[in-house]
């Protein structure tokens, strides 16, 4: 989480967003059809106008700026890659925890990231998780004493985290894979190749309920793949679910199938909430990233297209990416910054399939949930700014439903809000488009944990972050049906 927009912003805000009613006219197994959007308008509420105190977003160029942190210039090269193989190497980077109860406090982190040496992974209105390199430790340490700020060391060494999240199965799960006719586990956080295949395997095996579709390639060249569970009742009403937007967020896809993996198998067991909805799930809607992750950098968030030419950064935000209100705060127009929102509204082929593919097709899209980590958050748009939907009480009390659910099946908390309320405005995000588009419940998701792994996410917690998460989902089902 990243963004943390400029000062002092005053809000008050009308647009007018699209919806599309439909009917669902779809059989099993059959081809997804296309279907002639009507859209309609349908008011945004003006929220009273607030002042608030934010920190001010990283430069629209980039260049640097001077900022008296009394510091020297760091090293340009300062993530190696490792002799071994050919990832880059977090051998001594850290993460804090910093109290941020001060707005002076975000004006340093902020400058401390634009000069590099820092960057922030997640955090709300009272902390922030510090991403700081190793050889800015030193620099760090002496800015954060000198201006008096807390801070908790949370890890200690990410590589050493790194190394021991996602350690190899054992024989009995090895042997399972042998038999199941799919390499799922739930147990590992699998490659890109496995998780196409277990889609294509229950298409296969359960023709009548489950079929796959690609949508769209990613920038290089990887399936969009997308599973649909039906009974082909008419009258339900259909739910879009995806995860893996952001790349290093490996609990994500894993939830997502998950989710997969319980209703295919079991469908003739499921409730009937969960049996007359049309699911829809493309757990990874940035696959040329997922897979970088898992070859050169874990901790990549970006997709993978080169920014603009002439410079080497890669990589656009695809949460910033999304084509309403593009532009706006907590989005970069710097293609080196991890929040760069591309050089124009879907200007990248992730992005441009998954609304493509949602605005045209017959399914009456009633909830569409984006899962993401980390920080146990469930958040209703509006993102790109402090403004809420019409309908922000209906999500408020729904959110606050399936955290409680999540609580009682997990033992986790959730935190329920708008996004922009509860963390910080940031525009572009796959949530506003689609509420944008007219769909109801619309929600990102940001799993486990609070910080003490963050993206690294040890394997021993997929099952429970899946189980407490599909507790959740059963709610949304419910409420669907009510
Ligand atoms: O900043 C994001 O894109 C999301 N957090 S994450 O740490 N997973 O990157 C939150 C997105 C919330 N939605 C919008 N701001 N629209
Ligand atoms: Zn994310």
């Amino acid at each position: 989480m990243e963004p943390w927009p400029r000062v002092f912003v005053l809000l008050a805000v009308t647009a007018a967003v699209l919806c599309t009613p439909l009917v669902n006219d779809l059989e099993p197994g059959k081809e997804w059809p296309p279907r002639n959007s009507v859209k309609q308008p349908l008011d945004e509420v003006n929220e009273p106008a607030k002042l608030q105190a934010i920190p001010e977003e990283e430069t629209a160029t980039g260049d640097p700026i001077n900022d008296n942190l009394d510091i020297p210039e760091p090293e340009a090269q300062i993530l190696t890659k490792t002799a071994f193989d050919d990832k880059v190497d977090y051998t001594g980077a850290q993460v804090w925890k910093v109290e941020t109860n001060k707005n002076s406090i975000w004006l340093t982190i902020m400058r401390l990231r634009r000069r590099n040496l820092i960057s922030t992974w997640a955090g709300n209105h009272s902390y922030v998780d510090v991403f700081i390199k190793p050889n800015a430790i030193e620099n760090v340490t002496r800015v954060f004493q000198r201006e008096n700020i807390s801070y908790e060391v949370v890890i200690d060494d990410l590589q050493k985290r790194i190394n021991e999240e996602n350690p190899p199965l054992d024989e009995n799960d090895i042997e399972l894979q042998d038999r199941q006719g799919h390499r799922m586990t739930w147990k590992q956080y699998h490659r890109l190749s496995d998780i196409h295949d277990f889609m294509d395997y229950l298409a296969k095996t359960y023709p009548a309920i489950v079929s796959v579709k690609t949508i769209g390639h990613s920038y290089e060249g990887r399936d969009l793949k997308v599973l649909r569970i039906s009974n082909g009742n008419p009258t339900n009403k259909a739910v879009f679910i995806d995860g893996g937007i952001h790349a290093r967020e490996w609990i994500s896809p894993a939830t997502v199938t998950y989710f997969i993996n319980q209703f295919a198998e079991n469908f003739d067991v499921e409730s009937d909430d969960i049996k007359n909805i049309d699911w829809y799930f493309l757990p990874v809607v940035n696959p040329d990233g997922y897979e970088y992750t898992h070859v050169g950098d874990r901790l990549w968030r970006k997709n993978r297209k080169p920014g603009v030419l002439g410079r080497n950064c890669i990589g656009t935000d695809l949460n910033r990416n999304f084509g309403y209100r593009w532009g706006g705060k907590g989005a970069s127009s710097n293609p080196c910054s991890d929040i760069f929102r591309g050089s124009r509204a879907f200007s990248e082929p992730e992005s441009r399939a998954v609304s493509e593919f949602i605005s045209s097709s017959a399914a009456k899209f009633s909830a569409y949930l984006t899962y993401h980590s980390y920080g146990q958050y469930l958040l209703y748009p509006w993102g790109y700014d402090n403004a809420l939907p019409p309908d922000h009480r209906d999500l408020d009390v729904v959110g606050k439903n399936i955290a409680q659910a999540i609580r009682q099946a997990g033992g986790t908390t959730y935190q329920v809000g708008s996004s922009s309320g509860l963390l910080y405005p940031a525009s572009g995000g796959s949530d506003d488009w689609a509420k944008g588009q007219g769909i109801k419940y619309t929600y990102t998701i940001e799993l486990r944990d609070t910080g003490r792994y963050g993206f690294v996410l040890p394997t021993t917690q997929i099952i429970p972050v899946a189980q407490e998460s599909l507790a959740g989902l059963r709610v949304l089902a419910k409420q669907l049906h009510a």
